[in-house]
C-alpha cells in the first residue's frame, strides 16, 4: 500500500469510527466498535503489524499515522463511553412510578412459634416475666433439684438424650425454674418457654417439643391462685368466656398436690370430650428447700403446657408431625395474608 493510498483510507475509517460511535446508544455496541476499529483483526492494527516490513523512509511517516488514527479513535470511544455511564447513572436516579413493582416473597414464623408468642404475651399480661435456660443440662437442675429421685423411671435412659460426662438435654423447661429459685429471692413470677427434648418418637410425640412452665412463688400462693391463673390463661388463650375446665388430682415428683387440667371440646362428630391440656400443682416442699427457700415462710404454684398439643387445638391440626415436615403447602396456612 502506497502512503498516499493509506492515508486515504484511514481517513475515511476514521470517518465511518466517528459515526459509529456518535449514533452508539450503549457500552456493549460501544465496545463492538472497538473490536471492530483497534481490535486484533482491525485494519489500524493489521497495518501496525506490517511496518516492519515497509520501506525504511516511509516507515516513520506511516506509523506516525497510524498512531494519529489510533489515539483519535481512543479518544472518541473514552468521550463516548463517560457520556453512556452518565445517562445511565441520571437514568438510575429517576424512578418510574408507573412500573409494575416486583413481589417478592414474605416470610412468616412457624405456627409453633406464633402460637408460643402468643401464649407468652397473655402471661406477660398476668405479670409473668419470660426467662430462658441452656437446652444442656446437668442431672442436678434437670432431675435431683426437682424431686425426682435417682431411680425414677424419667432418669432412665429411655426417656432422656445423655450426652458426655452426665450431661443431657433438658427433657423439661422446669430446669430454667430451678436456677432463677436458686438465684432470686421470692416473689418469683416467671415463665419459661423453650425447646424440650425425650427419647420417644410416634404419631403423638417428637423427640424434640415445646414446653411453657410458670412458677409463682410467694407468701401465701395457694391451689385456689392456680386455679384462678390456669383458668383465665386458658379462657383468654381459647377466647372463650365460658370454657368449661376440669382439675384431676395427678402425680407429679415437684408437685404436691398435683393436678392434670382437661378442657371440653366438640369432637369432629359433635360430641363432647374431655381433653388433657396440662399439668400443674403446688411446688413440693423438698424442691423448694433444695432451692433455700424456707417453705414455712414461703409456698408456690407451677405448671407446664406444651405448645404442640396448644396449637394443635388452636389451629385444628390433627396430625404433630405436620408441625416438623416443613412442607409449604401446610405452613402457607398460617401465614398472614
Ligand atoms: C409440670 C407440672 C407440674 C413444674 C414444677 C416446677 C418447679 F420448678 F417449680 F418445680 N416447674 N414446673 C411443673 C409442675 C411442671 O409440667 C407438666
Amino acid at each position: 500500500m502506497s502512503g498516499d493510498s493509506q492515508k486515504q483510507d484511514l481517513s475515511k475509517v476514521l470517518e465511518e469510527a466517528e459515526k459509529l460511535i456518535k449514533d452508539t446508544k450503549n457500552l456493549s455496541d460501544l465496545d463492538k466498535i472497538r473490536v471492530q476499529f483497534l481490535g486484533k483483526k482491525s485494519l489500524i492494527m493489521g497495518l501496525m503489524k506490517t511496518l516492519s516490513s515497509v520501506e525504511i523512509e516511509k516507515r516513520a511517516a506511516q506509523g506516525e499515522q497510524l498512531n494519529n488514527i489510533k489515539e483519535k479513535i481512543n479518544f472518541l470511544l473514552s468521550s463516548k463511553k463517560s457520556e453512556l455511564n452518565k445517562n445511565s447513572n441520571k437514568d438510575k436516579d429517576q424512578f418510574d412510578v408507573t412500573m409494575p413493582g416486583k413481589a417478592s416473597a414474605i416470610g412468616s414464623l412457624h405456627p409453633i412459634t406464633k402460637t408460643m408468642n402468643y401464649a407468652i404475651q397473655i402471661f406477660e399480661s398476668l405479670k409473668f416475666e419470660c426467662v430462658e435456660g441452656p437446652e444442656i443440662e446437668d442431672e442436678f437442675h434437670n432431675f435431683t433439684a426437682l424431686n425426682i429421685p435417682d431411680y425414677h423411671p424419667a432418669r432412665a435412659m429411655h426417656d432422656t438424650f445423655y450426652l458426655e460426662n452426665s450431661f443431657l438435654l433438658r427433657t423439661h423447661t422446669s430446669s430454667v425454674q430451678v436456677r432463677v429459685m436458686d438465684e432470686k429471692e421470692p416473689p418469683i413470677r416467671i415463665i419459661a418457654p423453650g425447646k424440650v427434648y425425650r427419647k420417644d418418637s410416634d404419631i403423638t410425640h417428637t423427640p424434640m417439643f415445646h414446653q411453657i412452665e410458670g412458677l409463682y412463688i410467694d407468701k401465701k400462693v395457694s391451689f385456689s391462685n392456680l386455679k384462678g391463673i390456669i383458668s383465665v390463661f386458658l379462657k383468654i388463650f381459647f377466647e372463650k368466656d365460658d370454657l368449661k375446665i376440669r382439675f384431676r388430682p395427678s402425680y407429679f415428683p415437684f408437685t404436691e398436690p398435683s393436678a392434670e387440667v382437661d378442657i371440653e371440646y366438640l369432637d369432629s362428630k359433635g360430641n363432647k370430650q374431655w381433653l388433657e391440656i396440662l399439668g400443674c400443682g403446688m411446688v413440693h416442699p423438698n424442691v423448694l428447700e433444695m432451692a433455700n427457700i424456707n417453705p414455712d415462710d414461703y409456698s408456690g404454684y407451677a405448671f407446664g403446657l406444651g405448645v404442640e398439643r396448644l396449637a394443635m387445638l388452636k389451629l385444628g391440626i390433627t396430625d404433630l408431625r405436620l408441625f416438623y415436615e416443613n412442607d409449604l403447602r401446610f405452613l402457607k396456612q398460617f401465614q398472614r395474608k
